[in-house]
C-alpha cells in the first residue's frame, strides 16, 4: 500500500469508527495535492463499500469559517448518500467524534460545470436552492487540523440536511439565515458572507474539480459553505436553518449518544 492510500485507510477508518486521530500532518510530510489524492483515496474506500457520490461541498468560503479554525484557503469535500440526513429526522451523536452544524445554501445543478466557469455561467446551470445545514466532523482530536490535514479528512464531511428545493432565485447574494437551537437563536448570517454570494462558491467547485480532472455533475448538490461559524451539536437538540425568502430546514439529535 502506498503512502496515500494508507492515510486514506487511516481517515476513512477513524470516519467509520468515529474515533479521534492525531492529526496526519504530525508524522507525514504531504502538500496540499497530496492531500487531495488521499482525500480522493478514502472517498474510493466508501464508493467501495457501495456509497454514492451525490455532490460536493465548499468549506472556508466565509471570513467566519475560517477565523474560527485558522484556515484560510478554500477547499471541497465529497458528499455521498450515506451522509445524508432527511429533514426532521433524528440521528445520533455516536455516529460521530464531535459534530458540529453550519446554516448553509444548498444548490442543486440542472447541467454539469466544467473548467474556469463564471459566477453567471455557475449560476446558469443551478437548477434549484435549498435551505441547509451541514453536520462537520473533524476525525482529528480536539477539531484542531492544518490545511493539509482537513483536505484529507474529505473536508470534515460528515452529513447535511437539505430543506424543499425552490426555484432559483436570479440575485441570492444577500438571503438572511439563522440557525437556532431549541427554539433560540445562536448564530445568524447572510449569503452574503459565502465569497460575497454563494454563486462564486459554484463556479469555484466547478475550477477546484477541474485543476484535478474532475467535474461538477448534473443532478449533484453543492454545499456552498457555512454563512456563519460552526456551533457544537449537543444531544437531544432541534437544530434549524431558516433561509430568508427559502424557508427552514431542521432535525434532531437523539437523546443518548455522546
Ligand atoms: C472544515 C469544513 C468547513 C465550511 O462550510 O466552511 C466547512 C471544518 O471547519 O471542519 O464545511
Ligand atoms: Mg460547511
Amino acid at each position: 500500500m502506498n503512502d496515500i492510500d494508507r492515510l486514506a485507510a487511516v481517515v476513512d477508518e477513524a470516519a467509520q469508527t468515529a474515533s479521534a486521530i492525531p492529526q496526519l500532518s504530525l508524522r507525514d510530510d504531504f502538500d496540499v495535492e497530496d492531500a487531495y489524492r488521499i482525500q480522493a483515496s478514502s472517498v474510493a474506500r466508501r464508493v467501495a463499500r457501495g456509497e454514492r457520490i451525490i455532490g460536493v461541498k465548499m468549506g472556508f468560503t466565509s471570513r467566519a469559517k475560517a477565523e474560527q479554525m485558522g484556515v484560510s484557503d478554500v477547499i471541497y469535500g465529497w458528499l455521498t448518500d450515506a451522509m445524508r440526513v432527511g429533514a426532521g429526522d433524528a440521528v445520533s451523536l455516536d455516529a460521530y467524534v464531535h459534530a458540529r452544524v453550519e446554516p448553509e445554501l444548498a444548490v442543486r445543478m440542472g447541467d454539469g460545470l466544467e473548467g474556469d466557469v463564471s459566477a453567471a455561467e455557475a449560476w446558469h446551470a443551478v437548477e434549484a436552492v435549498a435551505p441547509a445545514v451541514e453536520i462537520i466532523d473533524s476525525r482529528y482530536e480536539n477539531f484542531r487540523f492544518s490545511l493539509v490535514d482537513v483536505i484529507a479528512d474529505n473536508s470534515s464531511s460528515s452529513g447535511f440536511v437539505i430543506g424543499d428545493w425552490y426555484d432559483k432565485p436570479d440575485d441570492a447574494s444577500d438571503l438572511r439565515m439563522s440557525l437556532s437551537v431549541d427554539g433560540d437563536v445562536v448564530q445568524t448570517g447572510s449569503t452574503r458572507a459565502v465569497l460575497g454570494d454563494p454563486r462564486l462558491s459554484v463556479a469555484k467547485a466547478a475550477q477546484m474539480l477541474a485543476r484535478r480532472g474532475k467535474r461538477v455533475e448534473a443532478g449533484w448538490i453543492v454545499l456552498t459553505g457555512g454563512a456563519t461559524e460552526a456551533v457544537a451539536l449537543a444531544p437531544g437538540a432541534r437544530i434549524e436553518n431558516v433561509v430568508a425568502r427559502l424557508g427552514s430546514v431542521a432535525f434532531h439529535t437523539t437523546r443518548h449518544g455522546r
